[in-house]
Parts: structure tokens; C-alpha cells; sequence
């Protein structure tokens, strides 16, 4: 049988949060530890999709690998690097643009929310996200996704292109239809600020999040202040719905401790917000310390973090070169 090949990326629109840490990034590290090839990816050209300031986006660049690389990933067990170095990825997204149909891409519900009401302003670039993210993992003829719950729609769609697309150009099996690993406990970390509204990097409140470059002190301010509501903890699960803050509360510390929601409830059952929200703390303080130290240490050595991903897009232009060029062949152009 092929062996697992995993693709994933991140944008580098700013410091990476609790949310991408627990729901994407720390899966990275965990996957790259067992016997698979992967691939992650800065996506420099999913974030200009909404301006981005040159300056800042080059320096967020360096920021999220130092953060990758603090989080325990290694350019000797992963491919790393940043998107717009590897033209493959913007070949064939043009080439997806003609495969997908408009009816589809209608459909993307991270689009209507991220282009709210100003929609006919939005870039075209960010209506097309969707078919550069099939293009970013079928360059690579990925098999395994590890992204939180809000890229479902995102993977099933690169689903159906790659299905398209082997169909179209009668090349059953060219793309592989890759599948989505979005397990555990914590798929989607909620703001802290409103249980209902996703953890993100572009909410204007920095009290919404914790940052992975938030010292002590400010993790232990913004888990005092979370939202919560004025209830005792349950014992069962059943009673955490419409109760979107304890359950988020709960959920991350139950994915820190390593442990089922059931058993954090057993823990805190009868116990007030108060009792939580200090273990809470302390869990992330020893989570987060070693890993806010080393982007520290990491960001006095650009040289080194530039080299990697210099590095890093050779070894994925090798890779994509010759998938794109089949793909290519398939669809009929002239060399
Ligand atoms: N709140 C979240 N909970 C769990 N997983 C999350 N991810 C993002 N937010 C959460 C996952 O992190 C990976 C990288 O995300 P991204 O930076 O590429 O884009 P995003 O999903 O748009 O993240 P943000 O932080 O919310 O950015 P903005 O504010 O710019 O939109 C993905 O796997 C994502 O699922």
C-alpha cells in the first residue's frame, strides 16, 4: 500500500493561536512522528487574499515557521516551506479554476463569512481559496489533510475537483481523492469572548485568544476574564449544550490534560468556574512556556528559518514538478 503522505498549511497572518496549535499544528508534530511523509506549508498566497501589508506578511512568515518549528516540527522528518516559492501551486489552481464550477464555490461558507456583507468588494482571489487549496494538496497527490473542523467544506470540495478532474481527462486514479483528519477534542477552540464565534487570528479583541507568544501572565489574564455563565459544572455532557463557553473552557483543558470530556467533567463536576479556570492555567503555562521561549531563541536566527524554507520549497518543487507536468499532458497542452 502508498505510503501516508500528509499536506497541510497555515496562513502567516499574524501570531498563531491556541486554536491553530491544538487544531492543526500540534496534530503536525504528532503526524510527523509516525511513519508519514509530510508537507507543511506557510500559505502566503491564501493570505494575500485579504491585504496584507508586505512588511508584516514577510515577517509573519518568519514568525509562524519559528512557531512550527518551536511546536517540535523538523525540516529532517517534514517538508517546510512557504507557498508562493513553489509555482506549481498557482499553475494547477488555474487549471482547478476551470475543473470546479461556479455552483459550487457559491456554496463556500468561509467565503460568505469572511467577505460579510461587503461581498462585491471582496478579492477574487479570496473566491478562489477554495480551488488553491485543492491545488496545494493534489501538487503533492496528498492522501491526509490534518485542518480544524472549519476546512471540512474546503476538503470535501478538493474532493470532488480531484474526482472531476480524473474524470474529465479520463485519468482514473491520476489525483488521489485525499481524506480529511479532523479528530478529538478540539476541532474548533472557541473565542474566549463569545462561545459561539471561532478562536482567529483576525478578531479585533487580543482578548479573544491566546497567542502561542503570550507570556504567563497574560494566559493566566484572559482564562480569568473568558466568558463563562453563571451555572455550576454538570456532570454530563448532555447538560454543556447551550452552554457554549464551558464547554469550550472544558473541552481545551480536557485536550491538554490528555483526557475525555466525560472525565474533565467527572474532575470539575459541582465545582464553580473559579476552581477550572485555575487548572485551565495552568495547563497552558506548561504547555506554551517551552514553546514561547523557543520562537524567542528561533527569531534571533532568521538566516537559519529563511534557509529552511529556501530548503524546503527545492524539496517540494521536486516533488510537484512532475505531478503537474502529467496533469499538464493530461489536459492537453502543447509542450
Ligand atoms: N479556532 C480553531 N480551532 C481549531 N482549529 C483551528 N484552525 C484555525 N482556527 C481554529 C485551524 O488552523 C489551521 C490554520 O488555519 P489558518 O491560519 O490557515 O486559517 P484560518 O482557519 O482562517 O485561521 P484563523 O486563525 O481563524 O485566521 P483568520 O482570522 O485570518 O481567518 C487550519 O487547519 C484551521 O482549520
Amino acid at each position: 500500500m502508498a505510503k501516508k503522505l500528509v499536506f497541510s498549511g497555515v496562513q502567516p497572518t499574524g501570531n498563531l493561536h491556541l486554536g491553530n496549535y491544538l487544531g492543526a499544528v500540534k496534530r503536525f508534530v504528532e503526524l510527523q512522528d509516525a511513519d508519514a511523509m509530510c508537507i507543511y506549508c506557510l500559505v502566503d498566497l491564501h493570505a494575500i487574499t485579504n491585504w496584507q501589508n508586505p512588511k508584516e506578511l514577510r515577517q509573519n512568515t518568519i514568525e509562524v515557521t519559528a512557531a512550527f518549528l518551536a511546536c517540535g516540527l523538523r525540516k529532517e522528518h517534514s517538508i517546510i516551506f512557504n507557498q508562493s516559492q513553489v509555482t506549481a501551486h498557482t499553475e494547477l489552481a488555474w487549471i482547478f479554476n476551470c475543473v470546479a464550477r461556479i455552483g459550487w464555490l457559491n456554496r463556500m461558507t468561509q467565503f460568505k463569512e469572511k467577505a460579510g456583507k461587503n461581498r462585491e468588494n471582496a478579492s477574487l482571489g479570496l473566491y478562489c481559496y477554495p480551488t488553491l487549496m485543492a491545488a496545494d494538496i493534489l501538487a503533492y497527490h496528498a492522501t491526509h489533510v490534518p485542518v480544524g473542523e472549519d476546512q471540512k467544506q474546503h476538503l470535501e470540495l478538493t474532493r470532488d475537483i480531484a474526482a472531476k478532474f480524473n474524470n474529465d481527462f479520463n485519468a482514473p486514479d491520476f489525483f488521489p481523492v485525499p481524506e480529511p483528519i479532523i479528530e478529538g477534542t478540539a476541532t474548533r477552540i472557541m473565542s474566549l469572548r463569545d462561545g459561539t464565534k471561532k478562536m482567529s487570528k483576525s478578531e479585533t479583541s487580543d482578548m479573544s485568544r491566546i497567542n502561542l507568544t503570550d507570556d504567563n501572565d497574560s494566559i493566566r489574564k484572559k482564562i480569568q476574564k473568558a466568558k463563562t455563565d453563571p451555572f455550576e459544572i454538570p456532570s454530563e455532557k448532555e447538560e454543556l449544550v447551550d452552554r457554549p463557553e464551558a464547554e469550550n473552557l472544558l473541552g481545551i483543558y480536557a485536550t491538554l490534560a490528555n483526557q475525555s470530556i466525560e472525565q474533565t467533567l467527572e474532575q470539575f463536576s459541582g465545582s464553580d468556574f473559579k476552581k477550572l479556570k485555575g487548572a485551565l492555567s495552568d495547563l497552558l503555562i506548561s504547555e506554551l512556556e517551552p514553546i514561547n521561549k523557543e520562537i524567542k531563541k528561533l527569531l534571533d536566527q532568521e538566516a537559519y528559518i529563511v534557509e529552511i524554507l529556501r530548503e524546503g520549497s527545492e524539496r517540494a518543487d521536486q516533488i510537484s514538478r512532475p505531478i503537474l507536468e502529467e496533469a499538464r499532458q493530461l489536459v492537453g497542452f502543447l509542450k
